[in-house]
């Protein structure tokens, strides 16, 4: 018998809400219970496509707005038949940010609409669930500066916020909020819980496409 398939979850919200973190306590608690879990992250900064992204996230080269959107968006595409192999194996995709960030933040720049945003993500893979890490921006404030990279600033962020909640409006999209002003752990117990109706749901469900 085919192996049940994995399942993928997205974890996203504004910066500073302890994604990566939580990602990565979540793969280590999957894997202790037993089930194969692997992390990913967009943007993946290692392939070539990757590498453009990362110059301009560190300001070490300009790209026009659309085109690193676009880049972006490849970057997700390019994944998809290694994140589809793994979910058909019965591995679950933890992944630290997806299409939202990429539609949350594209649409805080001047001129671009929501829409247009999401369309290059058209088709992607589904998440079974997007886990929304909900912090405040005077949270995200106390927890410290903003680096120095591209859109860490606090007003870039609070136009990001409301573009995540103009997202999550959107009920095709299984969207769960978590508080994230909580410890780590209340976080993570709370992450844990999600996952697993997620990981259970999915066991008899196809794999989607987003936004189709
Ligand atoms: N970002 C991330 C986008 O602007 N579009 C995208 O599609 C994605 C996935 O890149 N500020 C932004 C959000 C973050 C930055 O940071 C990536 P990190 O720390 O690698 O998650």
């Amino acid at each position: 018998m085919a192996a049940k398939r994995g399942a993928l979850i997205v974890l996203e919200g504004v910066d500073k809400a302890g994604k990566t973190t939580q990602c990565k306590m979540l793969v280590q608690a999957l894997q202790q219970s037993g089930y194969p879990a692997e992390m990913m992250r967009f943007p993946d900064r290692s392939t070539t496509i990757g590498k453009l992204i990362s110059a301009y996230l560190e300001k070490k080269s300009e790209l026009e707005d659309h085109t690193v959107h676009l880049l972006f968006s490849a970057n997700r595409w390019e994944m998809v038949p290694e994140m589809k192999r793994k979910l058909e194996q019965g591995t679950t995709l933890v992944v630290d940010r997806y299409a939202f960030s990429g539609a949350a933040f594209t649409s805080a720049k001047p001129g671009f609409s929501l829409d247009w945003c999401t369309r290059s993500d058209v088709g992607l893979p589904k998440p079974d669930v997007v886990l929304f890490l909900q912090l405040s921006p005077a949270e995200a404030a106390s927890r410290g500066r903003y680096g120095e990279e591209r859109y860490e600033d606090a007003a870039f962020q609070s136009a990001v916020l409301d573009r995540f909640r103009q997202l999550m409006d959107d009920s095709s999209v299984n969207w769960k909020v978590v508080d994230a002003s909580g410890s780590v752990d209340d976080v993570h117990k709370d992450i844990a819980l999600k996952s697993l109706d997620a990981i259970h749901a999915a066991q008899t469900q196809p794999l989607g496409e987003l936004w189709k």
